[in-house]
């Protein structure tokens, strides 16, 4: 029988489960080396934690490891139920929380290493969360994609800690009830894309498709589909930084100034950026909640010890 602990969370109605024991051990490399050896050698423990019937499509997982440099608090590596991200925003603002409730951490300024570079986030007196991500930039403007069943569609290519295609003309109702049509879409889009070879600069797979409404609460209401075809229940912090990456680079947003991104449920996140050069710097601000502090358990005999995969 093997055994993992977790603690689960969720920012904005994302849940992010925290394992804080019980994985192989990765070595001492940086968190993109760590994300390696966990994919090549151990992918297993992914798929044993994320995947039915222990986790969901929603769920992304979120490995707490030692960090390289003795000043951060923690390394992570985040990872779903189709493979491995680069940065997450939502689930940053989980571990800094659930890092608090075990008594880890306090109010304050922490640096976190991810597989994509250090974050910082500040736990706040008022228990939010703000982390300040990886830099962000567009890399490409108004690519017109041909998407099949859906005619032609134009979106923005950015990088925001994940690749991104951010569309504004869409035709789509971006509601609550409208989830299912709304994932069929931007489906369509994310295999249009890898079919014609559209990639972010580094050839790295667009994965993440973001659409975006106009919301009565905040600047903009969106709808973010993540690797593995579920939506995001919170604003997404990378899709959000992305989209920061363009209002800045259109001249819409100036630095320092506060942007409110809702998700498709409602739920927000401030976000503001700094110039670094070509590319900002965003600053994601949200709120978690602790749901959970379990054990999982792998038993020997268990068909499914390993997760259902189809
Ligand atoms: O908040 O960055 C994020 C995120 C990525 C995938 C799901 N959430």
């Amino acid at each position: 029988m093997k055994r993992i602990e977790v603690i689960d969370s969720h920012t904005g109605g994302e849940p992010t489960r925290l394992v804080t024991s019980g994985f192989p051990e990765l070595g001492t490399g940086s968190m993109a080396e760590r994300r390696q050896r966990l994919a090549s050698e151990h992918d297993a423990w992914r798929a044993a934690c994320i995947l039915e019937p222990r986790g969901s499509d929603v769920l992304v997982g979120a490995l707490l490891c030692t960090p390289v440099d003795p000043q951060a608090c923690a390394g992570v590596i985040f990872f779903n139920n189709t493979g491995y991200l680069g940065m997450c925003g939502h689930g940053t603002i989980g571990l800094v929380v659930s890092l608090a409730h075990l008594g880890r951490i306090g109010p304050g300024v922490h640096r976190i290493e991810t597989p994509v570079g250090t974050v910082e986030a500040t736990l706040h007196a008022d228990r939010s969360v703000s982390v300040r991500n990886v830099p962000a930039y567009r890399y490409r403007q108004a690519v017109e994609l041909e998407v099949p069943g859906h005619g032609r569609v134009t979106g923005d290519i950015a990088w925001g800690g994940n690749w991104f295609f951010l569309i504004a003309e869409h035709g789509q109702r971006i509601a609550g009830d409208n989830v299912e049509t709304l994932t069929a879409y931007t489906y369509a889009v994310q295999q249009a894309l890898e079919a014609q070879g559209v990639r972010g600069e580094d050839g790295g797979l667009i994965d993440h498709i973001e659409l975006f409404a106009d919301d009565d609460e905040a600047d903009s209401r969106n709808f973010v589909l993540c690797p593995g075809k579920a939506y995001d229940r919170s604003p997404c912090g990378t899709g959000t930084s992305a989209k920061l990456a363009c209002l800045a680079a259109d001249g819409k947003l100036q630095p320092g100034e506060v942007w409110r991104q809702a998700s498709v449920i409602g739920s927000q996140f401030e976000g503001s950026f700094q110039w670094q050069g070509d590319t900002i710097v965003p600053t994601i601000r949200g709120r978690a909640h602790i749901s959970a502090e379990a054990t999982l358990i792998l038993e020997a005999d268990d068909p499914f010890a390993w997760g259902i995969r189809l």
